[in-house]
């Protein structure tokens, strides 16, 4: 079986686990015991596409979306306070990571929802609702959702896909205080996030955070993980969005294409992975991740 190259070691830390396109780490003190209460967040440049993790890395992404991440930490600040603690880090992974608080995470996937799509409109063309939400008849793949709302799901095991959860779940799991504050919080991440990118050409039709507490049973919510960037949420660009029909991916666009045309030969429907993208394909998307990081901060990269 060939695999892609695992994560790397990093001396002073050990590894501790690693999702589809990002590696966790605790750090050791100088008697080789793990840090309790801090863990290194690294972001690699492996990118998903139809549920494969590539075998073609997009150069500068684990950068790109690391920086993004911590200009949203910043742009959320006043809403809700977050896990970053420093971004001095190893060499080999300079900019592409930061070290974190560690939380007890709460075992919940927030999601929120500003436009329909994906599994949310599934379960709409299903029920007529979402999340336990009765939604208004007739709307499309692309409906705007104003204002937006809170679809929790489930935290699926590694290579499962996450499950929906109904509002009285997430009170059954967290108490109704602290379910309404997942909610109220991830409603306004999404639309603090789409104010600032509506100004900017992209739409954030739903996005994901993680949730943590500085400690078990008590205080008030912290996010943690990521936070706004094209892995953990669908930005569409604004001047394409016509609801209606499937919108085009800001990021993942190239690569979808190329996926599902004839050049690749490769089929969605095989099971088999696909194959290596063209250098071309990497280079466009590349320029993709850095120009919606550009747009947004106003930043150059
Ligand atoms: C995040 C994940 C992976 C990246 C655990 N501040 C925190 N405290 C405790 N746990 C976490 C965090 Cl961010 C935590 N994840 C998800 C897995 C790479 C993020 F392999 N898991």
């Amino acid at each position: 079986m060939l695999e892609v190259a695992g994560p790397p070691a990093l001396q002073g830390f050990q590894h501790v686990y690693s999702g589809k396109v990002r590696d966790l780490y605790a750090p050791l003190d100088e008697s080789g015991q793990v840090s309790p209460d801090r863990l290194l967040l690294v972001a690699s440049d492996r990118i998903s596409a139809y549920d494969f993790i590539l075998d073609t890395p997009i150069p500068d992404k684990g950068i790109v979306l690391t920086r993004l991440s911590l200009w949203w930490f910043d742009q959320l600040a006043d809403l809700v306070p977050n896990h970053v603690l420093a971004i001095d880090v190893p060499d080999v992974v300079a900019g592409r990571a930061v070290i974190v608080r560690r939380l007890e995470m709460l075992e919940i996937e927030a999601v929120a929802r500003a436009y329909l799509t994906g599994g949310g409109l599934e379960e709409y063309r299903a029920s007529g609702s979402v999340s336990g939400i009765t939604l208004a008849p007739g709307l499309v793949d692309g409906s705007k959702l104003a204002p937006p709302i809170f679809t929790p799901s489930t935290k699926a095991p590694f290579g499962e896909h996450d499950r929906p959860m109904t509002p009285p779940e997430v009170e059954a799991q967290l108490g109704a205080e602290l379910a309404a504050e997942m909610s109220e919080l991830t409603c306004a991440i999404l639309a603090r996030g789409n104010e600032i990118a509506g100004e900017r050409g992209i739409l954030i039709a739903d996005t994901k955070v993680e949730f943590g507490r500085e400690a078990k049973g008590s205080g008030s919510l912290v996010l943690a993980d990521e936070v706004l960037t094209p892995d953990s949420s669908r930005f569409w660009p604004a001047d394409q969005w016509r609801p209606g029909r499937p919108q085009p991916s800001y990021d993942k666009q190239f690569v979808r294409d190329w996926l599902t045309s004839p050049e690749s030969g490769w089929s969605r429907s095989s099971g088999e992975p696909p194959p290596a993208l063209p250098e071309r394909i990497v280079e466009q998307t590349r320029a993709k991740y850095v120009e919606a990081y550009e747009r947004l901060t106003g930043e150059t990269f």
